[in-house]
């Protein structure tokens, strides 16, 4: 989204040299009228099952400005192509289902991925872990886990065949609070390789949570969410909370609370944006009905949409509060004595310290965005080399 006005400068570039413009991906299938304006042909939705027809009549210089692609089993999907990808990427990544079955009304994946699961075949999934290069991976399912027997056999039997292949690879992935009950699935997780697991905590207040329609959570319950962060810990893999800064009922103080609940908890790293409306989401059709998304010079406003930038008109803030308060929050969340005892902490909470390093490597990356141009980027490999001799011990 905050990318797509690059993306529309390359097509117009591109466009004035005569060359026919075909888009795609999520951002221009919920807008694909301002789309329109910038490419010859706009796909809507999952390209695979239209991309022959697509191709076809281009051949045949009958191109269509609008294609829609359906939601097909993902059993003959090809692929990825990774002799196309420059092998300077530190990670790779694997897709091994899509689709997500919650109805969060900040997030656009239901809309775009439906809100069923489907499988990749594990023969394919196995093939192509076997084949990326890199040695670290992101499985990037919208919820790697899922919910239900199939889905959890599924998750157990990609697991072990990724063991069998003895590749010693790491990997994240995204998955849901329900995994913590599944200690099988964890602990098979962990000889797998997988390190560490991003967790939509999104706030630790209830009221916050039904008001946003996040159930999984809602079915833990805020006060037994310690319990999942150490299921995790307890196989050696660490947990990055993703949380939303500025939901409709936050105040300055329960901002402070949310970076205070980070800072105690046993969370490992945080990804701490503010709510920022996607489009395709509930939360966009709210505010833009509600005239409430200030920053609307589109395109070049979706620049603007990366998380750390306030694009919306907020009840309890005036813009310029609300961005202080983000930035001092920001300061003490990524404070270097914080992000060294969440170091620490990861290793004596997993005795793994290829886990810790995920979650420092990620508590600095997004330190580093967050206070991109505004302070001097964090040394990774400097720290990293400082906090190793502290790792030995667990190793
Ligand atoms: C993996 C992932 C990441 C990884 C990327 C890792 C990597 N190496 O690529 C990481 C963790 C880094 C990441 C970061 C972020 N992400 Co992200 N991420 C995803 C995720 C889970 C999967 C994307 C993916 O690769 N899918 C697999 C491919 C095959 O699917 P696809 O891209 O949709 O492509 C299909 C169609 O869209 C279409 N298509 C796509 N392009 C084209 C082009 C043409 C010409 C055609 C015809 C068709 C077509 O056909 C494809 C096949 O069907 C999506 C969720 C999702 N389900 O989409 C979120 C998602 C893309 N991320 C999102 C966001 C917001 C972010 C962050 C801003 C989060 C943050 N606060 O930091 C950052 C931004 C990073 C950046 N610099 O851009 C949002 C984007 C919202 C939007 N409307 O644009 C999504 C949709 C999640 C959400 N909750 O809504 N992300």
């Amino acid at each position: 989204m905050h990318s797509v006005k690059r993306a529309y400068d390359i097509a117009n570039y591109y466009r004035k040299k005569g060359v026919p413009i075909i888009i795609g991906g999520i951002h221009v299938s919920m807008m694909p009228e301002e789309a329109s304006h910038y490419a010859d042909t706009v796909v809507i939705g999952e390209a695979e099952s239209i991309w022959q027809t697509i191709i076809k009549d281009f051949e045949n210089n009958e191109l269509k400005q609008f294609y829609h692609g359906k939601l097909q089993s993902l059993y003959d999907s090809p692929p990825q192509r990774l002799d196309l990808y420059s092998n300077k990427y530190g990670l790779g990544s694997l897709q091994t289902s899509r689709g997500c079955p919650m109805n969060c009304d900040f997030c656009s994946v239901h809309e775009f991925n439906g809100r069923k699961h489907r499988y990749r075949p594990l023969k394919d999934i196995v093939e192509e872990f076997k084949a990326i290069p890199q040695e670290r991976i992101y499985i990037i399912d919208d919820d790697f886990y899922g919910y239900g027997k199939k889905h959890a056999e599924r998750t157990k039997n990609i697991c072990k065949e990724f063991i069998k292949c003895n590749l010693n690879k790491q990997w994240y992935t995204f998955t849901s609070m329900n995994l913590a009950n599944d200690k099988e699935a964890i602990d098979l997780m962990y000889k797998s390789g997988c390190r560490m697991v991003l967790l939509g905590i999104e706030s630790e207040i209830s009221e916050q949570l039904i008001a946003s329609g996040k159930q999984t959570n809602l079915k833990v319950g805020t006060e037994n969410f310690e319990i999942v962060y150490k299921s995790f810990h307890e196989a050696g893999i660490a947990v990055l909370g993703s949380f939303i800064y500025g939901l409709e009922t936050d105040t300055e103080e329960s901002i402070r609370r949310r970076t205070d609940y980070f800072i105690n908890s046993s969370i490992d790293c945080i990804q701490p944006g503010m709510l920022t409306p996607l489009p395709g989401t509930k939360v966009f059709n709210k505010l833009k009905s509600e005239k409430r998304i200030f920053k609307n010079n589109f395109p070049n406003d979706w620049e603007q949409f990366t998380f750390l930038n306030n694009t919306i008109i907020r009840d309890n803030f005036t813009n310029n509060e609300f961005t202080e308060l983000m930035y001092e929050e920001w300061e003490r969340m990524f404070d270097i004595k914080v992000l060294k005892r969440k170091y620490i902490q990861t290793l004596k909470n997993t005795k793994s310290p290829s886990a810790a390093g995920w979650a420092l490597s990620t508590n600095m990356h997004y330190r580093n965005a967050v206070f991109e141009g505004k302070k001097e980027n964090y040394n990774f490999q400097k720290l990293f080399k400082e906090l190793t001799s502290i790792a030995l011990p667990y190793a």
